[in-house]
């Protein structure tokens, strides 16, 4: 480790050793150099990643107020000084160069911290400290935002200010909450998953899966102890329908998710050029996300995955579905989250764009 993250590690240590007296006296004393090196080692230590280097070329040598809540040291520690009554608002901009640290927990706001404003408005109550982790991990949009974009237009009607709404990255919180957060895009008319509390006598956290220094999921094998036979965690399952109609009820849940997500992929593409005019076409990695597909060849081409090729062909049908797909994309484990709300979203939008184009879905059960 470089001298001078040893030294930062070494200040965050004091720092937290003063943030936490109370646990110091009343259990026997717990392994320090252990739990800095499990966070050390996690992506909320990597001082490398795009989540905390993102701004560095900024011209103010600063990350703006809207961004720093959830991507520095202490712009949460503002954030949570506001009364919760506005969604992802820090006054000042945060230093650059600062990581989710020892400090962005262990202080009084965060460690006191019981409940969640998600970007819908919506808020959660008496979460203990998986606030903290559920006011990061809780996206920047809603399903409401995308209505709001698409209020007073036709469902078929391409408009050109309209523009990709994204949920943002690894919104796990939002996932979880489902219904309750109302983050993914809900259509009117249908019922969606609440929290998924996975065993219900005693309701799953961010902290009884992940170890919050480590960030790591339970093994495998903890897992196993309920979900029999599973070698990995995607191939976890306890529904019995088959939601993607490949007769087979038996693969994971994810493999649905997956089956699912790829269908509405498909229905996306299809509804492009036979009803908004323009193939399109996604790239996980680039913003934003969806592209004119200028060849016509179902990818979005590395001279294709460029912010002045944005698909710009929006219908609000469109939006919604995309809304959606993005949704269950940027969160990897969606399946764990709440594999429920995922395949509804999912089933529904599908569904929607199976009004305008020709989507298969015999033998998809919506749980
Ligand atoms: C509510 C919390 C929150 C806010 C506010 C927020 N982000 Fe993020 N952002 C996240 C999280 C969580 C990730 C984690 C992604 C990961 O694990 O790769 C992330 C990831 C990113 C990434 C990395 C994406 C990648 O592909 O690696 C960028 C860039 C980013 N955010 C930009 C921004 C910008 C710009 C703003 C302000 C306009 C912002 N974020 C505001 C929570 C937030
Ligand atoms: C993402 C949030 C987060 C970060 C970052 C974080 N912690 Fe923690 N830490 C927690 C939570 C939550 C607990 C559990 C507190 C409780 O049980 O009251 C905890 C518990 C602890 C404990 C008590 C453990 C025990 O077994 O009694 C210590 C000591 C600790 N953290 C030190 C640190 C140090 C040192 C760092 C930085 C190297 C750090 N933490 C970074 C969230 C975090
Ligand atoms: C201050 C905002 C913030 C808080 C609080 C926070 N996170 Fe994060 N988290 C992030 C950001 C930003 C990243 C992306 C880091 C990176 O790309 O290296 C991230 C990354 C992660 C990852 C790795 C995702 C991946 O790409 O594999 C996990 C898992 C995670 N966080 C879980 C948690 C849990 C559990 C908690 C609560 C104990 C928590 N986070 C609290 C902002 C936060
Ligand atoms: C104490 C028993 C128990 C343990 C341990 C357990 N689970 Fe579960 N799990 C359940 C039950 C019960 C359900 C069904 C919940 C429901 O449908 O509401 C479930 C459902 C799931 C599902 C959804 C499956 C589907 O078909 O919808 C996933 C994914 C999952 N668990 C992942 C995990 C992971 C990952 C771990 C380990 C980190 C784990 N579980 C540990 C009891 C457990
Ligand atoms: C039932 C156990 C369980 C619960 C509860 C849970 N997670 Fe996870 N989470 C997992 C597992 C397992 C993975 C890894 C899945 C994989 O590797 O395919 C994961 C992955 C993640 C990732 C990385 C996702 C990605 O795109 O790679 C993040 C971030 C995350 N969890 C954050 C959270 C937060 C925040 C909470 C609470 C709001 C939470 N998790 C609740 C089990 C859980
Ligand atoms: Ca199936
Ligand atoms: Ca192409």
């Amino acid at each position: 480790m470089p001298v001078r993250n040893l030294t930062i590690a070494m200040m965050l240590l004091v720092g937290a050793a003063a943030a936490l007296p109370a646990l110091a006296q009343e259990r026997k004393k717990p392994d320090l150099a252990k739990i800095t090196a499990a966070y050390l080692a996690s992506p909320h230590a990597d001082r490398s990643a795009e989540a905390f280097r993102h701004w560095d070329g900024e011209e103010d040598r600063a990350v703006p107020g809207e961004c720093a809540t959830c991507h520095t040291s202490r712009g949460i520690i503002d954030y949570l000084g506001a009364d919760l009554a506005a969604v992802n608002v820090v006054d000042a901009p945060q230093p650059l160069g600062s990581t989710v640290d020892c400090v962005t927990c262990h202080n009084p706001r965060s460690m006191a911290l019981q409940s969640v404003v998600f970007p819908s408005g919506e808020r959660l109550d008496g979460l203990g400290h998986e606030a903290i982790c559920s006011t990061c991990h809780q996206g920047r949009a809603s399903g409401g935002d995308v209505d709001k974009a698409a209020a007073g237009r036709e469902d078929d009607a391409v408009a050109g200010d309209l523009g990709f709404i994204n949920i943002h990255y690894k919104a796990a919180a939002a996932t979880q909450a489902g219904s309750l957060a109302a983050g993914g895009y809900q259509y009117p008319g249908k019922t969606y998953a609440g929290r998924f509390d996975h065993v219900k006598k005693e309701p799953a956290t961010c902290l009884t899966c992940h170890n919050q220094h480590s960030l790591k999921p339970a093994a495998i094998e903890t897992c196993a102890e309920c979900h029999k036979g599973a070698a990995k965690y995607a191939d976890i399952r306890s529904a019995p329908l088959d939601s993607d109609g490949d007769g087979d009820t038996t693969e994971g849940i994810a493999a649905e998710i997956a089956a699912l997500h790829d269908r509405l992929g498909a229905a996306i593409r299809a509804y492009g050029v036979q009803v908004a005019g323009t193939p399109i076409a996604y790239d996980a990695h680039a913003f934003p996300y969806f592209f004119a597909d200028t060849n016509g060849d179902g990818i979005a081409g590395k001279a294709e995955a460029i912010f002045p090729n944005r698909y710009q062909n929006w219908t609000p049908r469109l939006l919604k579905a995309a809304y959606n797909y993005q949704f269950v994309a940027k969160d990897g484990a969606a399946y764990v989250h709440n594999p429920r709300y995922a395949l509804q979203l999912l089933h529904d939008s599908l569904e929607s764009l199976g009004e305008k184009t020709t989507v298969d879905m015999t033998g998809f059960a919506r749980p």
